[in-house]
Parts: C-alpha cells; structure tokens; sequence
C-alpha cells in the first residue's frame, strides 16, 4: 500500500536526501490573497465583520462571540464521566510534566558590581485555538492551556467555530474542557477570523470589550495558518501546523502489526497526513504493507486513512544500516518519530530533529496526543529542524535586566567608547562619558 523509496547503497546528499523523502506540499503563500482581505475587513469593522463572514464559513450566525459561562458549565455537566475521567488524567499528566519546565531567572555577576538577570515573564494575554468541524480535539485544548496556564499567563482565551448544531456555540466537547481546565473566557470564532479577531479586538454584539492577545497558539487549516502568517508580528504565533506526520525508524525486530497500527492511527487525522516507515528490513516493509491492507479495510475512517497512505507524502524508505536509517529520520524531521528497533533507548538517543520520539515498541503516538504527559502541538513540515513543540518556554519571555554601579561602568567605559567609534556612533560613547566629567 505504501509506496517505496530504496535508498540501499546509495549516498545522497542532505539536499538530495530531502528531495528524494515523501511530503506534503501545503502552499499557504497561495491562500493569502483570499486571507488578506478578511483579516483587514476584521480590523476595521470587528465583531461586525466576523459574523457577517462567519455565517458563510460555517453556517450560523450566533448571538454573541463570548460564550456565557452558564454553557461552559451545561457542557461540563453533561459530559461523559469516562471522557471527563480521561482528560482529568491527561490534564494531571501534562501539569506534571510541564509544571518542570517553568523557568528560573539567572543573575549573572560580570564583574563586581555588575550583573545581567534573566527574567522570565509571562505573555499577558493569548489566544488558544481549538479546531471545529472534521477535527473536534478536546485534548488540544489540554495540550494548549496547560503550559500556558504554568507559565503563569494570567489572561487567556479559547476560540472555536460556532456550530449550527449547538445553536451558534462551540462544540460542547471543547466547552467541557475550557471548563475542566478552569477557562473562563471562551469565544465561538473560527479560523483566519479568529486569529484577525484575537490580534485585533472588538466590541461583542452586547458591548463587551473583546481583548485583542499578544500570542496566538494552536492548530488550525490552511486558512488559519496563512492568518497567522499575515499578522505575525503584531501578534507572536506559534510554529505553523501543517497536516500531521509519522516516520517509524524501525529494523527487523519491530512487530509489523504494531507499527502499522501506528502509521494508520495518524493517517486517520486527514487525507493529507503522512505515514512514513524507514527500515533496513525488507521483511519488515512487506509485512507492514500486508499488515496495512487488513487493518486499513477494518478502520472506522478507511477512506480518509487509505488516501493519505497511497499519498505523495506517505511512504516506505528501504536502508541499508540504522546510521542511514538515522540520516533519513534527521533529514525528514518529522512530527512524531517513533523508534521500534533493538535497543530503542540507544537508537533514540541519537536522533538529532523530530517534534517528538516515542521510545520503543510500547510508545505509540496516540499515548503521547492524549496521555503521555508531553504536549502534542509539534511542529510539522520538517520545522522540527528549527523549532520546538509547545511547552512553557513558548509562553515565556526572557527580559536581560543590566545593573552595573559607578566604579563597574567607570572600568569598561574605554571599551564602550572604543566600539562606538569603531562603529562611528560617537554619542554612543559619550551616554557613557558624560557621566564621568573629567
Ligand atoms: N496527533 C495530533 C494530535 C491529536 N491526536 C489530537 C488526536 N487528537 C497532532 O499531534
Ligand atoms: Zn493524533
């Protein structure tokens, strides 16, 4: 089912390497020119703008953006216990793990009378987006509140599109876990509209102030992503989301029925997605390939899973050797990278780009996008190469605080003044002479 690749006994190079790998070709640059409009109608006409175009998008209109408390509540209480059970297990999962990634501030001493603090303080305000329509993730509200929440960000909304089958309200499952995870401020508003409201602000239709946020988190479509690309800047994002990926690196000792599990179990997210398997055992590959034809015919969303297996971006790579094995998975820098060899532990510890590893063969993915503990915001697209998922760190700011006394300036005065007229900035120089008059 899976198309292959064999790099066996061949060396390409880094560029050709990534040239030669499966992926999805997602253009947000083409979709701008129908994003930029709607984001500047937003900006100047607000709440206005978003409900007029909102109705087109998905299909009602509701009667404010704010969502009243009283239905965050309703959809608490009428949540299934066993899913209510099972996101307060993810959520006291993921606080744990993320309550150690909060920050400490570092004071330096340069020299004596001379320190540089770095402060870590929270973003004021975000916004955290929660996907509707095809996707409806509770766990994304999880996995985006909850570093926020460590960080200590003190002011935070949720958006989700309105649905025409909750009467102009988020869908109730996203409600529910605003409210397990105590969010108070929830607004029904989707896509590129949601990021322009967030950034921009308005006036809700009963003349409450709606808070333009400094950061905007969250997975959304194409539309969506080429919103936060256009209001970068005035807002910070955090890396754009593309359709979900898997790449299981694994050798002739892996359970094919295991690792086809997993390359479906991702595949089922969308059409797009991508399943990649990177082995240096043909039994293995064929296996897996027999593995899927069986249990793709018996999933729930088979159409959806076998057009992103037969898909350009989903594939089999044939290596000789783990180290090549290794270079592919670097190269490709996947999502989510799972490691199903001999000795996993050792293997993993040398990949050097993926969102994030899952460690031999009782890891898989959707351990880790419900409850693992980890965040599963991954950047996608071989952003892994560049960039993190989502932890406290995205919703920190680090602030150098300087503080030198009288005698610590007097001392490196001669050097501030020697680079600011190498530099041909003399008043540079002279800010710092000046204080010292001979
Ligand atoms: N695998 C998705 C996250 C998710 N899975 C949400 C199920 N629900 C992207 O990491
Ligand atoms: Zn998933």
């Amino acid at each position: 089912m899976l198309s292959r690749i064999d790099l066996r006994g061949r060396v390409p190079s880094p560029a050709e390497l990534r040239a030669a790998l499966p992926r999805a070709e997602v253009d947000v640059d083409a979709v701008l020119h129908q994003v930029r409009p709607l984001v500047e109608d937003v900006r100047e006409r607000g709440v206005e703008a978003v409900l007029e175009h909102g109705a087109k998008f998905d299909g009602v209109r509701p009667a404010s953006i704010r969502v009243p408390a009283a239905e965050l509540e309703r959809a608490l209480s009428e949540l299934d216990p066993a899913v209510r059970a099972a996101l307060e297990e993810s959520i006291a999962r993921a606080r744990k793990v993320h309550a150690d990634q909060r920050r400490v501030d570092t004071t330096t001493q340069v020299v004596p009378g001379g320190t540089v603090t770095e402060r870590w303080v929270p973003v004021a305000r975000v916004g955290l987006y929660a996907p509707g329509g095809l996707a409806v993730y509770p766990s994304s509200v999880v996995m985006n509140v909850v570093p926020a929440q460590i960080a200590g960000v003190e002011s935070l909304v949720v958006c989700s599109p309105p649905q025409a089958e909750f009467g102009g309200l988020p869908h109730p499952a996203i409600l529910a876990a605003a409210a397990l995870l105590g969010v108070t401020e929830v607004w029904a508003v989707g896509g590129a509209l949601a990021v322009a409201l967030l950034a921009h602000g308005g006036t809700d239709t009963d003349g409450r102030l709606l808070e333009p946020v400094d950061l905007v988190t969250g997975p959304g479509n194409i539309y969506l992503t080429a919103a936060k690309r256009l209001l970068r800047g005035l807002i910070g994002i955090d890396s754009e989301a593309g359709p979900t990926e898997i790449a299981v690196l694994a050798d002739g000792t892996a359970d094919p029925v295991h690792v086809a599990a997993d390359l479906i179990s991702q595949a089922e997210h969308d059409t797009l997605a991508a399943s990649v398997l990177v082995t240096t055992s043909v039994e293995l590959a064929d296996a897996v390939d027999a593995e899927l034809a069986r249990q793709v015919g018996e999933t729930k969303h088979h159409e959806r899973v076998r057009t992103a297996l037969t898909g350009r971006q989903s594939g089999t790579v044939l290596v000789s050797s783990l180290d090549e094995g290794l270079r592919v998975v670097d190269t490709y820098a996947a999502e989510h990278l799972e490691i199903q060899t001999a000795d996993a532990r050792e293997v993993a510890a040398r990949v050097r780009a993926a969102g994030a590893i899952f460690v031999g063969a009782h890891s898989p993915v959707s351990l880790g996008d419900y409850c693992a503990g980890s965040n599963h915001v991954l950047p996608t697209a071989g952003c892994a190469r560049h960039s993190s998922g989502l932890s406290v760190q995205t919703f920190l700011r680090g602030i150098h605080v300087i503080d030198y006394s009288e005698d610590a300036l007097r001392e490196v005065a001669p050097h501030v003044v020697a680079l600011a007229n190498a530099e041909d900035l003399p008043a540079h120089g002279q800010a710092v002479t000046a204080r010292f008059p001979a």
